[in-house]
């Protein structure tokens, strides 16, 4: 299996959680290398679902390491509650690390998340509340609070007095928002630092051991390329960087260590908050992917916007990510459709455009030019192999594979583990 990175290919929800517990059973470490509790990963252990927002799904296989790297953004109280959740199931948590560089979130992340939010109004980007943004932001500008600082107390004490002080002045004259308590968040984050100090590590270092072993490492990817801090649907976008590149420096490790990138994408298309989205579809159809594909968000529950697949976006995640191949997920979700279409390129102000544009006001202005192909009207949820598929949906794949010039190798029908058809 070697060193693989998997990435979500659109924007987020692509069923990476799927295909990187599938890749698990064969990885030493895994390492979530960005984002925070803003993911959602759904998982299945012993008949019941959980929803993991930070801890790498490696957990469940109780030999592979999981680590929660460096360019993460940690809750610390989301974390132990899917500690202890997990716990209450028997798995353990020797193989679990925490790096000790990664950024901590706190409570006046939180709250200015959902207060700016309320504040733009109609430009609201739709975040998931969970302070993302104002996590990141804050080490951008250097004010962040350290994993490391954390476990410190006389340093959390003298770094938290001053930045709530400092945060308790915007809280309360830009929101209107009653100011923090210092001592009070001291003692709740103390308490924190207490229950996560045995899994704090240097995650680099550990990872360039793993490196030196020759372990087989999966770097597990958050949210999707159109999410991405820099190459994304700006200002749309969440505050990390979901790309391939992205997994390196979250990690810490050196892009040569790397041999093999997989793009995971869903057989059509979803996003879940704000803007532009040009294969949407608002009717009945976009209803029907809804239902079939239950579309709503893990982490906060929202109805997630659904579309036809998009290739102009498939191809600038193959670019953007450097992809060998693709996973692709949900396929049984368009088993009842007549027809299906397939974005091929976009139409802007006349002019036909097979690129994805990052001007982020043409990218609101583009028509999708669809190509019409039929649909195969029979249940695939049993189909193991390529050749168990309906002939016109072995088609679709390979329109998908054509216009995206990259080889599909794998391709999901279902939730579970054995729904899945692994192409030699
Ligand atoms: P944020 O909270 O600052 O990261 O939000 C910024 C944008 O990024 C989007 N975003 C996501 N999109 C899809 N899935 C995500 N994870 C959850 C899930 C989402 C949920 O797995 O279902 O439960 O709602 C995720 N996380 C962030 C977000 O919608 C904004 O557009
Ligand atoms: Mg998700």
């Amino acid at each position: 299996m070697a060193n693989v990175i998997v990435i979500g290919a659109q924007w987020g929800d692509e069923g990476k959680g799927k295909i990187t517990d599938l890749l698990s059973r064969s990885a030493d470490v895994v390492v979530r290398s960005q984002g925070g509790v803003n993911a959602g990963h759904t998982v299945v252990v012993q008949g019941q679902t959980f929803k993991l927002h930070l801890i790498p799904s490696g957990i469940l296989y109780p030999k592979t390491e999981c680590i929660i790297g460096s360019g993460t953004v940690i809750d610390p109280q989301v974390l132990i509650a899917e500690m202890d959740q997990l716990q209450a199931l028997g798995v353990s948590f020797d193989n679990l690390f925490i790096s000790q560089t990664a950024h901590v979130t706190m409570p006046y992340h939180r709250l200015i998340d959902c207060a700016s939010e309320e504040r733009r109004g109609e430009y609201r980007i739709g975040t998931t509340g969970r302070g993302i943004g104002p996590t990141y932001a804050d080490k951008s500008e250097r004010t962040g609070i350290r994993v490391l600082d954390l476990i410190n107390p006389d340093q959390l004490r003298r770094q938290l007095e001053w930045t709530i002080n400092y945060k308790n002045v915007i809280l309360e004259r830009l929101y209107n928002i009653p100011p923090l308590n210092p001592d009070e968040v001291i003692i709740e984050y103390l308490q924190y630092a207490e229950r996560l100090r045995p899994f704090i590590i240097d995650s680099s270092l550990k990872i360039y051991e793993a490196v030196q072993k020759r372990k087989n490492i999966l770097f597990e990817g958050a949210q999707g390329t159109l999410l991405d801090l820099d190459h994304g649907t700006y200002p749309y976008v969440t505050s990390s960087n979901p790309i391939a590149g992205g997994a390196c420096v979250g990690a810490g490790v050196g892009p040569t260590i790397i041999d093999r990138v997989i793009g995971v994408a869903k057989a059509y298309t979803t996003r879940v908050g704000e803007g532009p989205f040009p294969t949407e579809l608002n009717g009945a159809i976009g209803q029907l992917l809804c239902d079939r594909g239950a579309e709503f968000g893990t982490t906060t529950g929202r109805r997630r916007r659904c579309g036809w697949f998009d290739a102009v976006i498939g191809r600038y995640a193959v670019r953007i990510n450097g992809l060998d191949c693709l996973a692709i997920t949900k396929l049984d979700v368009l088993d009842e459709l007549d027809e299906i279409k397939v974005c091929v390129a976009y139409e802007i102000d006349g002019t036909t455009c097979a690129h994805f544009p990052t001007n982020a006001s043409l990218f609101a202005h583009c028509k999708p030019i669809y190509k019409t192909v039929p649909g195969w009207k029979q249940s695939t949820t049993h189909c193991r192999t390529l050749e168990d598929l309906p002939q016109q949906a072995l088609d679709y794949l390979k329109f998908l594979a054509e216009l995206m010039e990259v080889p599909i190798a794998i391709v999901s029908l279902g939730a579970s583990r054995d729904q899945t058809i692994i192409v030699e």
